[in-house]
């Protein structure tokens, strides 16, 4: 453990070191975590996920995902995204694949575990993190712990998992911190506009590809999410066949026409025959070959509007004119 000699001095010297001491470390606290030394622990601020102002981009990524702090300090992390995300880290031993992929059945991976100090061996899990209420889904604001010992430890979100990584670097208490919270916060921004061109670029491919017959279900790669249907609004004729299709490597969407049912995991209704009424693709997954891909022939004239039921409340909705 380091002190820091200039400080603890001044308490039994000369009253001017004394003062200047305190006005120090007022200033330390003023400005908060210093890159040179430190003065008691800090807090520190992780963001979790990022989006567009419409919600239709989400990011998938800590900001930052790699943080340094000493001993006793804490982190917080603060949910900036519509999309649910988690903070977990896992026990010694335990796979991330064995909780992959996200099932939301299954409640340790909804719920918080673990205290509010890091034990750096044992599983600890935020629950689940958005800055909106989420229908279904018991979710936080934010999470924290503390830090008391040094080590290296990595964290996931479970909801993302294989691509949504975060580490945290805990140094000795009292060492100089390589990074100020202003550094973090710059870099973020940064990250922050990369994920959103490339959301927008996912997004105009779907453009490209989607026309009256199949309308693409967003899409996700490794950075970023595109909750949109796309396009949004299609046109066809009693009797034809619209195709829903998953382009993605991750995000599972659905297409739900009606009334949502209890279970919005597994399908329901005739999609050969559809003439209004029910009807849910159930989940329609990501990367699944033809199991990526829900048709649905149209039997009457109408406008059938449908929804994600996962992520409508970010505005992925849609519908179907059907004309005779
Ligand atoms: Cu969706």
């Amino acid at each position: 453990m380091k002190h820091n000699h200039g400080i603890r001095m001044g308490f039994h010297k000369l009253p001017i070191i004394f003062a200047a001491a305190i006005a120090l470390a007022m200033s330390v606290m003023a400005a908060g975590p210093a890159s040179a030394s430190t003065w008691g622990p800090h807090s520190w601020k992780v963001q979790v996920g990022s989006e567009s102002w419409d919600q239709e981009i989400q990011g998938m990524a800590f900001l930052p995902s790699n943080i340094t702090v000493n001993e006793g300090d804490t982190i917080n992390w603060q949910a900036n995204s519509a999309e649910i995300h988690t903070v977990t880290f896992l026990a010694k031993g335990q796979s991330l694949d064995s909780l992959l992929p996200f099932n939301p059945g299954v409640p340790d991976e909804l719920l918080k575990r673990g205290g509010a100090s890091y034990d750096g061996h044992s599983y600890y899990n935020s629950g689940l993190l958005a800055n909106v209420s989420v229908p279904g889904f018991p979710v936080a604001k934010s999470y924290s712990l503390m830090f008391p010992q040094e080590g290296d430890f990595t964290y996931w979100c479970l909801v993302h998992g294989m691509v949504m990584k975060g580490t945290v670097h805990v140094q000795e208490r009292g060492s100089a911190y390589p990074h100020t919270q202003a550094d973090y916060d710059r870099s973020s921004k940064v990250q922050e506009r990369a994920i959103l061109r490339d959301g927008h670029q996912l997004d105009a491919s779907l453009a490209r590809q989607a026309n009256n017959h199949l309308v693409l279900t967003g899409t996700d790669d490794s950075i970023s999410m595109v909750m949109r249907f796309v396009q949004p609004t299609v046109r066809v004729h009693v009797g034809d066949t619209v195709v829903f299709s998953n382009p993605g490597m991750g995000e599972p969407h659905t297409v739900t026409f009606g009334t949502e049912p209890a279970n919005i995991f597994g399908p329901s209704g005739d999609p050969a025959h559809f003439s209004g009424g029910n009807l849910s693709s159930g989940i329609i997954p990501a990367n699944a070959g033809p199991h990526s891909k829900f048709a649905v022939t149209f039997t009457a004239a109408g406008t059938f509007k449908y929804v994600c039921a996962l992520h409508d409340y970010m505005g992925m909705v849609g519908k179907v004119i059907v004309v005779a």
